[in-house]
């Protein structure tokens, strides 16, 4: 239905989540470099025009080093949630990945829970198998969406929902309610996490979250866009002084 309008289709799934956690978590502030807070651009000529805002949310807990999200607002054809919880490197926790992107060609939804050990039994039996049942639960109402980058499957999880919904409702309702009990069941396991003090187990997470940050700061796939509009050297700087920034916080001297 070409009359309704899905400018704010991400928000909700924001303010959602932003109550959700400080419902259950003691949420501080997470530095946004000066700059980075929101930008925006008008793209687009004549009738055509739209202005193209992009704001970023962070916070931080004792155990979970970043939670930042990337909310980019571009009018009816043009709407991202990206949001990423990266855990405090003392915790064998998985990622928690979601990126909500809707362009001109519709919507695409990636969510899951993205393991550090991705082919680790006891750590699918810990932190995927769990979750199993939400994921087949959902995926009855949110089918495969088809091809993803080859090169991505190590990041993902066996219970990584990835669909493509033709309906815009789709999104408003059984992506929401998916979305939902993914918060939820990693909040659990975030409550049950426990320090890990094994200096050999915390060489390998180290390890792992490097590897991930680094395919997804090379990776990104909203790079061309963040370009187009708000040029290159802003992009950049984005990238790794924010949405995947552990090597930057890495290599600053305490
Ligand atoms: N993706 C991001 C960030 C975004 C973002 C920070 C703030 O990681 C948006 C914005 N994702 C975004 C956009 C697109 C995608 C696509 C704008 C569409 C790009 C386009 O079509 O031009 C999951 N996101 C995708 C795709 C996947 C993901 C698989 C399709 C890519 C493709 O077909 O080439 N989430 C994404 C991903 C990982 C993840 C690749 C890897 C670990 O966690």
């Amino acid at each position: 239905n070409s009359e309704r309008s899905d400018v704010t289709l991400y928000q909700p799934f924001l303010d959602y989540a932003i109550a959700y956690m400080r419902s259950r978590l003691d949420l501080e502030p997470y530095p946004i470099p000066t700059g980075f807070e929101s930008n925006s651009a008008v793209v687009g000529k004549g009738k055509n025009q739209e202005e193209v805002v992009t704001t970023s949310y962070a916070f931080q807990t004792a155990k979970l080093r970043q939670i930042r999200a990337a909310h980019v607002q571009g009018g009816n054809s043009l709407q991202v949630l990206n949001f990423v919880i990266f855990p405090h490197l003392n915790y064998d926790l998985p990622f928690f990945g979601a990126d909500l992107v809707t362009l001109p060609g519709g919507h695409l939804i990636a969510l899951d829970m993205q393991p550090l050990f991705r082919d680790d039994s006891a750590y699918q039996a810990k932190y995927t198998e769990p979750i199993l049942p939400i994921f087949h639960a959902h995926q009855q109402h949110l089918s495969w969406g088809g091809d993803f980058p080859e090169e991505a499957q190590p990041f993902f999880s066996p219970a990584f929902l990835w669909t493509r919904p033709q309906e815009t409702a789709v999104v408003e309702t059984q992506v929401f309610a998916a979305f939902k009990d993914y918060l939820k069941a990693y909040l659990d396991f975030v409550e049950q996490a426990e320090a890990v003090t094994d200096s050999q187990n915390l060489v390998a997470i180290k390890q792992a979250q490097l590897r991930y940050l680094r395919y997804r700061a090379e990776k990104d796939p909203a790079r061309g866009m963040f370009k187009r509009f708000y040029g290159a050297e802003w992009t950049e700087e984005y990238i790794h002084g924010f949405l995947f920034d552990l090597e930057r916080k890495l290599t600053v001297v305490k």
